[in-house]
């Protein structure tokens, strides 16, 4: 059972190989096929956007493909960054060009109420797909605190760890995440997911 991981994001790869690595499953990424064309994240929902990614991979590959379209939602930004969270400071924006862009929009603002909100797609060459999501709450510091973690993790306070996602563990994040949750629904569905390739794209 081979799945690819139609991702770039290094951060992402890392968080997802962890919570599937008990599954019969090998799980390869965009860099073991070579040169592929990129796919327009032009979507205007995190829906759309991992629906793309994935029925795309798969389509070209000719493999099942799971892909992650996820983002931060600012209340008092009205929703932004949202779909445009890896681009938010320019299309070759880094996390820290995010991380900093994010912070000027915030001054001064009170509410620092925000969300990570995650979709996973699962898709085969034919189109069809399985979508999977998850959302959790907290709040954006004033400025950075910690080391681990990717794009807006140190800026992102969750309040019942009274720290921010990049202060803790890789574990204890995805027991929490947006992320988390969606790949926790992912691995309770995982044998009727194997089914569903099994009937639908028979080896
Ligand atoms: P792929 O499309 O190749 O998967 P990407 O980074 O372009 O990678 P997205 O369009 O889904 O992916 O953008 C997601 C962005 O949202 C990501 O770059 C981070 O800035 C932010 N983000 C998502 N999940 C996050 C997390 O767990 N912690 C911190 N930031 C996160």
């Amino acid at each position: 059972n081979i799945i690819v991981l139609a991702t770039r994001n290094k951060g992402k790869t890392r968080e997802i190989r962890e919570l599937l690595k008990s599954f019969p499953i090998e799980i390869k990424n965009l860099d073991d096929f070579g040169p592929i064309p990129e796919v327009e994240e032009d979507g205007e929902t995190f829906d759309d956007n991992a629906y793309k990614k994935a029925a795309f991979a798969a389509r070209v590959l000719g493999y099942p493909a799971m892909s992650d379209d996820s983002g931060l939602v600012v209340t008092a930004l009205g929703g932004k960054p949202g779909v445009r969270s890896a681009r938010y400071a320019g299309e070759t924006a880094t996390d820290a060009d995010n991380c900093e862009k994010l912070l000027r929009e915030m001054k001064g603002k009170e509410d620092r109420s925000a969300a990570f909100e995650c979709v996973i797609s699962i898709a085969i060459p034919t189109g069809a797909a399985l979508t999977y999501e998850g959302r959790c709450e907290g709040e954006i510091l004033e400025s950075p605190q910690g080391e681990n973690g990717f794009g807006y993790d140190p800026l992102f306070f969750f309040p019942e760890f009274g720290k921010s996602f990049a202060e803790v563990s890789m574990a204890e994040k995805s027991r929490v995440s947006h992320r988390g949750k969606a790949l926790q629904e992912v691995a309770q569905e995982f044998d009727k997911i194997l089914d569903w390739l099994d009937i639908n794209m028979p080896r």
